[in-house]
């Protein structure tokens, strides 16, 4: 290996020495060379070139943009997500015409101002109000694009409303589990990762009583149309992201850093169908985070839908206590005393395991027997 770099920095010097060569031959020429025998060879074909390229440039960029249409974002459903794209396009708009502009008159310039025998070129020091000119209004520009994104950015990552839907998604390799605050107090509970296992996959703590009721929900998730969306966001193993592209929503999901991002659903699914004239339209999210083998499979429906719908869906739920209890009544034993008759309330399988005796050895015997 050492012999290897050794061979490899003799053939680089080899190669600097040569160009140095070359740099002295050149040099000497300029030098010595005058106007009359200055080496002019195709210098009408280069000139061309710069005009042949400018057109296809010009028309390479323009098909370019126009073939790639269909990769662009959907039409956005939130109010938020509007104001972006009325923000990305104008930025777009100013930054192509600044692109053709500047383009157009170096490929022109080039053809324009080539050699020929005779010319002078202009010694052309300096020109203190042109100057001026091409800095004060790029300036005035970026300022203005500047304030209008400060102030969208500084919208949409205020707190979300106080009467928003709060929501919690957390990203697991490979899927999303989605947890609702449940019907009864409509407040989320508190979770610690340390409480994780197969039953209880998003770490749920029951010793709070406003996790009792809360249901998670793998497949899909029910939000209301209209009404501020407060998305909660974890991960549970590696970085994920949640990307809901129609909502314009894009959070990084970091394990051990719990990230937010609220918006408001103005569109509903069946509105959507309609709009765009196909039934099995969905809104969708996404994970645009590489995050492993099974990366692409981790898509989620969002239904956007009205008040009613969404109450008789969030009735049909199972409090994830029940589902817990259920597969193991011995679970009781790990709520706190003070909670354990409330937990009772999700359990109706497991109702002969007293209360008081839950807390002892006893109630591994008899909720077993249950089972
Ligand atoms: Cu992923």
């Amino acid at each position: 290996m050492v012999y290897l770099v050794g061979l490899l920095l003799l053939v680089l010097l080899g190669v600097a020495i040569a160009i140095a060569a070359k740099l002295q031959k050149v040099m000497g020429s300029v030098q010595s060379n005058t106007e009359a025998d200055a080496p002019v060879p195709n210098n009408k074909i280069n000139g061309a070139m710069w005009m042949f390229f400018l057109i296809a440039g010009t028309v390479g960029a323009v098909w370019s943009y126009l073939s790639a249409r269909n990769y662009f974002l959907p039409e956005a459903s939130s109010p938020h997500g509007r104001e972006t794209d009325s923000q990305f396009w104008l930025d777009m708009s100013l930054l192509t015409i600044a692109f053709f502009i500047v383009n157009f008159l170096l490929f022109f310039f080039a053809w324009k101002y080539q050699y020929k025998k005779g010319y002078k070129a202009t010694f052309y020091p300096e020109n203190h109000k042109l100057e001026l000119i091409w800095t004060a209004i790029p300036a005035v520009i970026m300022a203005v694009l500047v304030f209008l994104g400060f102030r969208s950015w500084t919208q949409i990552m205020s707190d979300a409303p106080a009467d928003a839907q709060v929501i919690e998604i957390m990203g697991k390799q490979f899927g999303w589990i989605v947890r609702y605050p449940g019907i009864q107090d409509n407040k989320l509970g508190n979770y610690n990762f340390k409480l994780i296992t197969s039953d209880n996959e998003m770490g749920v703590d029951y010793s709070d009583e406003a996790s009792m009721d809360d249901f998670i929900n793998p497949s899909e998730m029910h939000v209301e149309v209209g009404k501020p969306v407060s998305l909660k966001i974890r991960a549970r193993d590696v970085l994920h992201s949640v990307f809901i592209p129609h909502m314009r929503v894009k959070m990084d999901a970091v394990p051990g850093m719990p990230t937010k991002f609220w918006f408001t659903p103005d569109k509903s699914t069946e509105q959507m169908r309609a709009e765009l004239g196909n039934p099995n339209f969905d809104y969708e999210i996404a994970c645009t985070e590489v995050c492993g083998r099974g990366h692409f499979a981790m898509r989620l429906r969002l239904i956007v839908e009205d008040k009613a719908s969404v109450d008789a869906w969030k009735q049909q739920q199972k409090p994830l206590l029940s589902t817990i209890l259920e597969a193991d009544p011995k679970f009781i034993s790990k709520i706190p005393e003070k909670l354990r008759a409330k937990a009772m309330d999700y359990a109706p399988y497991v109702e002969e395991v007293d209360s008081t005796t839950a807390a002892t050895g006893s109630a591994a015997a008899a909720t077993s027997s249950l089972r």
